[in-house]
């Protein structure tokens, strides 16, 4: 397994200026080639750290979650990453080595690490080795359900066996980090696997949002009636309803880290006011 991960720096003077970065009513394409030095944003609370900020709630578009690349350099880090009370996190390795410290507890996560960090943990992050660590952080408002709660843990993509989609032959996985099934938790990151050939069967077509993080391959990607080429290291952003399918290209398989808003109803009052929704604004 690969994980494609960015290295910065800025193209030559040389270099033509076409490339695939879009932003359309329904998605929005972060190309490989964007995540450059000069786009990249301080983190309040790390040390010796960068990031690109893939996606943040805006009106209108995506709402629920904000995604960031992060890269810590040797020792950097944040003793408490998640300065906002009741925002949980996801947080993936895609490249050296990364100390997450949860509850008092140690753990060294290489590439393909995981950990969900739920609201209200105690948890810190530092980069102890000699090489710079990278990784995605996802973060999500979390809406309380009443009676359940969710519990950080650390895993890796290592350790959880894909689960082949039904009727897919095998050309269609995805690794499930949380039981789909356990209505705690309100947003999914998994990772989806397509073997050469394999497609996303139908332009799929639902409520929840949408962050893609392109791990590994390249594909043909469908979004909202145009058809885009993607490949390692492009950051897709789909908001609501926002129509997807794909054809997996090769030659080795195509993976993707992907979020999702899941587990909730529809809000359709204003928890100040309880004004209906069509009246907010
Ligand atoms: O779970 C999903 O919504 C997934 N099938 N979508 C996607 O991979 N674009
Ligand atoms: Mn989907």
């Amino acid at each position: 397994m690969s994980y494609y991960t960015p290295q910065g720096g800025l193209p030559p003077q040389t270099e033509l200026l076409t490339d695939r970065a879009i932003v359309t009513e329904a998605y929005t394409v972060i190309p490989k080639g964007v995540l450059r030095d000069i786009v990249t944003s301080n983190v309040p609370g790390f040390t010796n750290t960068r990031s690109w900020i893939l996606a943040r709630p805006i009106a209108g578009f995506s709402t629920t979650f904000a995604q960031l690349l992060v890269e810590i350099g040797p020792g950097g880090g944040a003793e408490r990453p998640e300065q906002e009370e009741g925002v949980e996190g996801v947080v993936f390795v895609t490249a050296g080595e990364l100390t997450l410290t949860l509850e008092g507890e140690r753990h060294v996560l290489a590439a393909g690490g995981y950990a969900y960090l739920a609201a209200g943990a105690s948890w810190s992050l530092a980069n102890e080795g000699d090489e710079r660590t990278s990784l995605h952080w996802i973060r999500k408002a979390y809406e309380p359900l009443e009676g359940r709660t969710t519990t950080s843990f650390v895993t890796s993509d290592q350790a959880v066996p894909p689960q082949e989609m039904p009727d897919s032959n095998g050309a269609w996985a995805t690794t499930r980090f949380v039981d789909p099934d356990d209505l705690a938790h309100d947003m999914h990151v998994n990772i989806v696997t397509f073997q050469p050939g394999g497609v996303l069967p139908f332009a799929e077509t639902h409520v929840m949002e949408h962050g893609l993080f392109v791990l590994e391959g390249k594909a043909v990607y469908h979004l909202n009636g145009d058809w885009v080429e993607v490949e390692a290291g492009d950051f897709m952003w789909l908001r609501a309803f926002c129509p997807q399918a794909c054809y997996a290209g090769g030659p080795g398989p195509f993976r993707y880290l992907l979020y999702k808003d899941v587990n909730r109803q529809v809000r359709l009052t204003d928890p100040a006011t309880g004004r209906a929704a069509s009246r907010w604004g």
